[in-house]
């Protein structure tokens, strides 16, 4: 008998030998209510039935502190009913997801399939990315891009919220940040940003459904933008020959002192290290993000800082790093920043280097874990989501060996990607979504997905080797078993040709 498509891939899954539990809208739903009313949802999109609240108990859906590891969950589903045991809400919540995914139809209607699960998340991160500032993305959108992450079990959500082209976070000890930087876009585009108010509705949006907001502002480099608001803390633009190339290549103009930079070329801007003002900004930056975020995670960027030399990116990294350690909260930061002595030794390395690491990348990446602290792993030629598909639209960029497959994407195990760097080393594991090319929810689904669910397989799976489930072979067939499931969902994935579709 075929096992029921799950994905990520639970620890265990067993079918029974029964006949399936029948779903009606006389079906009764108990226990905890944000869980209930979560399912409902899901029930209602995929089947339009309305699911029954009172007397009687056919799935029941409750917390059990003792049940297990954190997030974990466990479905017993036979004939007679449907028992979800979550070890904490977020678990609860994570067995809902899977349920969801179970629903079936055969010749007489809707069914969950006789199935007995056990499951919990190999690592403790699982992020998705967006950048909002090479292209906006209103508040509706990153919404649904929670919810839809959030149902493929994924708990952190990453707003890369500054770059050269905008400043996309009003704050009320920088007001010139938002009023000056936030009007354009790359290619010329309106711009945008998100009010306090508007990144208070995001950060209790995700923690419903159980995400954290890790908000990072990009320094010292990327940061042309702070200098249409402060000049005075910005160096001028340095433009290399390099960048010349990418400009030819990618067409735009040269960044200019005052001017607002709508090209996709990086690597030109930097803050002024040596000037304490520059300090002083940070604090006010990360001081006033810290009371606004309830995660523990405050990341500063630290990539591509190319115009900046090596002890001036030091010396930035230690100051930036301790600043924010100094306010309670984690540094996570781009893994060049691991070359960085003074760098506060808590701080969280992001590796997005290639499955086979190149020129340092793995010895920076290797700096955060020797200082006592972990990585979390964002292997840019398997799963930056802003890479083309070989069979996809004219969306996205290449550089990490793109274009790439959902096999790439999929076909990758996190313990080998940093030598000598094992699980206890990693914090997990996280899929950036860069949007120079990628303007609306609809790039942003056909772009996430399927691959997001290899990324969020990678985070949440028992290791390649450790699971049946783990092959390419099987991940193909579930994540085509979602497709009604998405389409129910709103999703525009790719349909790529990768994939048996349902
Ligand atoms: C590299 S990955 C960048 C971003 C670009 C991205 C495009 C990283 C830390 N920096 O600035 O948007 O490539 O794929």
């Amino acid at each position: 008998m075929s096992l029921p498509a799950v994905v990520p891939a639970p620890v265990s899954i067993e079918a029974g030998s029964g006949a399936p539990f029948r779903l009606s809208s006389d079906t009764v739903v108990n226990g905890d209510t944000d869980a209930a009313t979560a399912l409902s949802a899901i029930v209602e999109a995929r089947t339009g039935l309305t699911l029954a609240t009172g007397e009687g108990r056919d799935i029941e859906l409750r917390v059990d502190a003792g049940a297990g590891a954190a997030e974990s969950y466990r479905i017993a589903a036979d004939e007679a009913s449907v028992v979800v045991t979550g070890a904490d809400a977020a678990g609860l919540f994570y067995g809902v997801q899977t349920l969801g995914q179970l629903i079936a139809r055969d010749g007489y209607g809707w069914t969950i399939p006789a199935v007995t699960i056990e499951d919990a998340p190999r690592f403790a991160y699982r992020g998705v990315m967006l950048d909002v500032a090479r292209h906006f993305h209103p508040v509706e959108t990153v919404i649904g891009y929670i919810d839809r992450a959030a149902s493929l079990k994924f708990n952190a959500l990453h707003l890369h919220l500054t770059d050269d082209q905008g400043w996309r976070i009003q704050l009320h000890s920088r007001p010139e940040l938002t009023e000056k930087a936030s009007g354009t876009s790359v290619g010329g585009g309106p711009g945008g940003f998100y009010t306090k108010a508007d990144y208070r509705a995001i950060v209790q949006y995700a923690a419903s459904r159980h995400m954290i907001v890790v908000p990072e502002i990009d320094m010292p480099g990327h940061t042309h933008a702070v200098g249409l608001a402060y000049p005075e803390l910005a160096e001028d633009p340095s433009i290399s020959d390099h960048m010349r190339e990418i400009i030819r290549d990618y067409g735009g103009e040269e960044p200019r002192v005052g001017a607002p930079y709508d090209g996709m070329a990086v690597g030109f801007s930097s803050l002024k290290i040596h000037d304490e003002a520059t300090y002083d900004f940070v604090a006010d930056v990360f001081g006033e993000l810290a009371a606004m975020t309830p995660g523990p995670y405050l990341h500063f960027g630290g990539d591509e800082s190319l115009s900046t030399s090596d002890e001036d990116f030091a010396v930035f990294v230690a100051r930036a790093s301790g600043i924010i350690a100094d306010l309670g909260k984690t540094p996570v930061a781009w893994h060049e920043a691991g070359a960085a002595a003074g760098i506060a030794d808590t701080t969280i390395g992001q590796y997005w280097g290639f499955l086979t690491p190149q020129e340092g990348a793995a010895e920076k990446a290797t700096a955060f874990v020797d200082n006592g602290a972990r990585l979390i792993l964002s292997p840019a030629d398997a799963i930056y989501l802003d890479m083309k598909y070989p069979d996809g639209p004219e969306l996205g960029l290449t550089w990490a060996n793109g274009p790439t497959s959902v096999q790439r994407a999929y076909s990758w195990e996190p313990s080998l990607v940093v030598p000598g760097i094992d699980d206890s080393g990693i914090l997990g594991v996280e899929a950036p979504l860069w949007t120079e090319t990628i303007r609306t929810a609809a790039d942003i689904d056909t772009m996430a997905f399927p691959r997001a669910a290899a990324a969020a397989e990678a985070g949440w799976s028992p290791a390649t080797g450790a699971s049946a489930l783990r092959t390419w072979a099987s991940f193909r067939e579930r994540v085509g078993a979602l497709g009604p499931l998405w389409k129910s969902m709103g999703i525009g994935f790719h349909p790529s040709d990768e994939i048996p579709w349902a």
